[in-house]
Order: structure tokens, then sequence, then C-alpha cells
């Protein structure tokens, strides 16, 4: 089991890092990449963020990772605009947006790196917009303002109702795995995904299917108006040198 001293102690260490995983355009074109979170455990090897994210909101250590995440981001962001890749999607975990200092932490790291935010997705749970802890309209509000651009993550398994879509100021739809799963050659679940993306359309919201792995739900995307695509099929989370390579043998 992992102790709540141990992330602290890992974060001192440097055993924290970031893979980044593409999200492409129907021209299989790379229009940004998401960036995930790794531990790098001496004894347990390379554990994944669903074993420690939760311990890490508990004990509050989320908010000095979440902010090591961050920075890392924009210390990786010259290298990722070289590589012709304008955005990076980063995951946000609620605790981090019901801290009033927030906004402004996030602004002196990107002033310390030189970075813009119309650089950055932040991503954020649909549930994050039912919790209690966060006032996340007026957070979600304040970051738009300051050139953030905003995606709901796992869309479609939450708890909120659809009515936030009109309300609040978000950019870009991911609709869940579980969702893109269910489409394709012999599945008959394809009606809600449909609906989604119809849903999508109607409000002018970009969608990223997120958990794409076979070319019959590639397709049945494309059929049905998605334009953003992410998952193994088209490719992997991987380090920032690997991204390099595959970037190369893909031209
Ligand atoms: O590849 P994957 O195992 O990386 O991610 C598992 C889960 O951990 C996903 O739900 C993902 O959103 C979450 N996650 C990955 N990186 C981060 C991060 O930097 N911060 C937060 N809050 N969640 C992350
Ligand atoms: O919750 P979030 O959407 O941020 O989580 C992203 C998670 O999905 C990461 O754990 C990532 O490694 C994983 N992932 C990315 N592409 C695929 C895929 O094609 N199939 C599956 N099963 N998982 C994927
Ligand atoms: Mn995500
Ligand atoms: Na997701």
């Amino acid at each position: 089991v992992l102790m709540r001293h141990e992330i602290q102690e890992a974060l001192k260490n440097e055993q924290f890092s970031l893979v980044y995983q593409p999200i492409f355009d129907s021209n299989k074109q790379i229009t940004s990449v998401e960036a995930l979170l790794r531990w790098h455990h001496p004894e347990q090897g390379v554990i994944s963020p669903i074993e420690f994210i939760s311990l890490a909101e508990h004990t509050g250590q989320i908010i000095p990772l979440g902010r090591w995440v961050f920075e890392q981001v924009c210390r990786d962001m010259p290298e990722l605009q070289a590589l012709g890749i304008p955005t990076i999607a980063v995951n946000l975990s609620p605790l981090q947006l019901s801290r009033s200092r927030f906004c402004s932490d996030l602004e002196v790291i990107l002033d310390t790196y030189g970075v813009s935010p119309e650089q950055l997705v932040l991503e954020i749970t649909e549930n994050v917009l039912v919790s209690e802890l966060t006032n996340a309209s007026s957070m979600l509000n304040e970051l738009h303002r300051i050139g953030f651009k905003i995606a709901i993550d796992d869309f479609g398994t939450g708890y909120s109702s659809l009515r936030y879509l009109q309300e609040l100021p978000i950019d870009i739809l991911k609709i869940d795995k579980s969702f893109v799963n269910d489409v394709g050659e012999g599945k008959k679940y394809e009606g809600i995904t449909r609906a989604m993306l119809a849903i999508a359309q109607e409000l002018q919201l970009r969608v990223v299917a997120e958990g794409v792995e076979t070319e019959d739900q590639l397709t049945f995307l494309k059929n049905h108006h998605c334009l953003y695509f992410q998952g193994y099929l088209l490719a992997k989370p991987m380090p920032l040198t690997n991204l390099q390579s595959f970037l190369q043998n893909q031209s």
C-alpha cells in the first residue's frame, strides 16, 4: 500500500514524470496532446494515477502534485510547440478548483515559463460541476476569461444535468471511452453516442472521442460528425522524447 508521506518524498526525489497521448483530427494530424502523470516508484515500478490520485486528493497532496504537473507541462511547452503541437491538455482534480488561489497560482507559473493560457486545455470531470466543494461556475468563468480552454472529461458518466453545457464556458467535450467502446461492428448501443454527438454539434462544442481502439469505432465516429480522436488505435501515451520519433515515422 502507498503511504501518504511517500507522495511528498516522491515529489522531492523527482519520481514523477509525464507521458503525452496525442489527439488527432480526421486527417490524422496531431492537434493536441493530453498530459498523463506517472510515478516511478523505486520498489513498485511505474504506478498509474488510478492508484494514487485519490490518496493525493484525500491528503491534500494533489495541490503540490498538480502544481508540479502544470509546471512540467509549461517546461515541455517549447519542445511541443517546435513539434507543431499547438495545445496541451491537463487533467485537474476538483480539489484544485476549490482553492480560491488556483487561478493566480496558474498565472504565476505561466508568467515564469512564458506560456500563454491559450496553449492549455484544462480537463475537468463532469462531477466537478455538482461537487459541493467547488463553486465551479465562477472558477470556470475566471479561467476562461484568462484564456484557458475548458474541456469536460469523461462526458456522459457524471451526475449533472445537461443545462451546464449551455451555461458554462465549455469549449470541448471528451466522450468517455465506455461509450466509444459500444459503437462499431456488432455493437448495438450506439444511440447514446450518436445523441451526444448531435447535442455537441447543436451547441457548437468540439468533441474528442476517447479510447478509440478499432477502425470500426473510428469510422462510426467520423460518419457521425466527430472531428477529434484519441485512443490506442492511433497512439498510446508516450514520453516526450518518443513523441518526436512518433511524428517522424508518421510523415
Ligand atoms: O493513463 P491513465 O492511467 O493515465 O490515467 C488514469 C486516470 O488518472 C485518468 O482518469 C486520468 O484523468 C487521471 N490522471 C492522469 N494524470 C493526471 C493528472 O496529472 N492529474 C489528475 N488530477 N488526474 C490525472
Ligand atoms: O479520465 P481520462 O479520460 O483523463 O483518462 C484517460 C485514460 O484513458 C488514461 O488512463 C489513458 O491511458 C487511457 N486510455 C487512452 N486511450 C485509451 C484506449 O484506447 N483504451 C483504453 N482502454 N484506455 C485508454
Ligand atoms: Mn483526461
Ligand atoms: Na476520460
